[in-house]
């Protein structure tokens, strides 16, 4: 009778104890929150890294996310810079010549995550080594300030010959390929058209038509909108974003064929916040984030299957076959051969 009603006690004890425990689990089937922070290094507009931000933290409330917005040439060198104390856990955005020069340095973390499965083309917009992954895509074209353009009987260039045009002498804008991911996609277009002896000769023409060498890629589509120069050398959904802002923009491809990007995503080697970067990374997979991007004036392809493109038809031109690889590895050699021979980047430093 004794052992009978200590075993009820006993029994009564362990079901409370249980149910405390439940109680106090974290939601979530008992995995732990994520919790603290994330520090983004941003390469697309500012807008767009803005609205992630505030998606991400939507999505995992008790994570802060710290960004940064940078031109692609400037993550790279602050990326190195910071190699034995890296400040960043993940760098989103920006044309993946950069990821694969950063894979080439060991500035990145490899992670191999089923979210990559979803991935349209994984021989194109997925590293195979797993160190970073295609977040958008899109291609390069022409910005030409429209009242210009009616005052020279309606004419916009249609091929990269047109851009060596006498009128536009000191009427180009594109920025500088130490800084831009936009511009080293132009310059590296130009040598795969050409081949790199008459590439380079192309390219020394070209820079002799440039009125100022910006920092960031987008900047000429502006500044073209506000009259300053002729035309502007511009990822073309930056120059459809300004034509929606109401900048009096025309935009027109090479009919030859014109350079794209692929937009990557890679993890910071040591990245201090290491877990929350993998849920950014995945998060930068799912459909539904590839979506948002029109939302804050992103309108580059996605990458993943199940997410809709929102402007198609940039992508409906000629496109030349850009050799992502070949790019990414003689990023440096490229860059510092345009600034020794052909153009310096003093002007940015100011
Ligand atoms: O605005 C979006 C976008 O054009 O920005 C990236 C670009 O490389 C960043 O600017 P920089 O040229 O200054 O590096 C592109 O990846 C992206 O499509």
């Amino acid at each position: 009778m004794f052992r009978r009603r200590t075993f009820w006690i006993l029994a009564g004890l362990l079901a409370l104890m249980v149910l405390v425990l439940a109680a106090c689990a974290p939601p979530g089937g008992g995995k732990k929150e994520a919790s603290g922070e994330l520090n983004l290094l941003c390469t697309p507009q500012v807008e767009w890294c803005e609205g992630m931000k505030a998606e991400f933290e939507k999505k995992y409330p008790n994570i802060t996310v710290n960004f940064v917005r940078m031109s692609s040439g400037e993550s790279l060198t602050r990326l190195r810079n910071e190699k034995d104390n890296p400040q960043f856990d993940i760098w989103w955005g920006g044309p993946v010549d950069s990821f694969i020069a950063a894979k080439q340095e060991g500035l990145l973390e490899k992670y191999e995550t089923p979210a990559q499965d979803k991935i349209i083309n994984k021989k194109l917009m997925l590293d195979p080594d797993r160190y970073w992954a295609g977040i958008y895509v899109g291609s390069l074209g022409f910005a030409t300030n429209k009242n210009w353009s009616e005052e020279n009987g309606g004419w916009v260039p249609k091929s990269w010959d047109d851009l060596l045009d006498p009128k536009l002498k000191g009427q180009l804008m594109v920025a500088h390929p130490s800084s831009s991911g936009t511009s080293y996609t132009a310059l590296c277009t130009i040598l795969q058209l050409k081949g790199e002896e008459e590439g380079w000769e192309f390219l020394k023409k070209y820079a002799a038509q440039v009125n100022q060498f910006t920092k960031s890629g987008s900047a000429p589509a502006r500044f073209v909108g506000a009259g300053e120069a002729a035309v502007g050398i511009v990822f073309s959904h930056d120059i459809v974003k300004q034509i929606e802002d109401g900048m009096p923009l025309i935009l027109s491809f090479p009919e030859e064929g014109t350079g794209y990007e692929i937009g990557g995503m890679g993890i910071i080697k040591g990245a201090k916040n290491l877990e929350n970067a993998k849920l950014w990374y995945d998060w930068a997979l799912q459909p539904e984030t590839q979506e948002l991007g029109p939302k804050y004036g992103a309108y580059q392809a996605p990458t993943v299957e199940g997410a809709k493109p929102s402007r198609p038809e940039l992508l409906k031109v000629k496109l030349i076959d850009y050799d992502f690889e070949w790019c990414g590895k003689h990023k440096k050699e490229f860059v510092d051969r345009f600034t020794n021979e052909i153009a310096g980047a003093e002007n940015l430093k100011k």
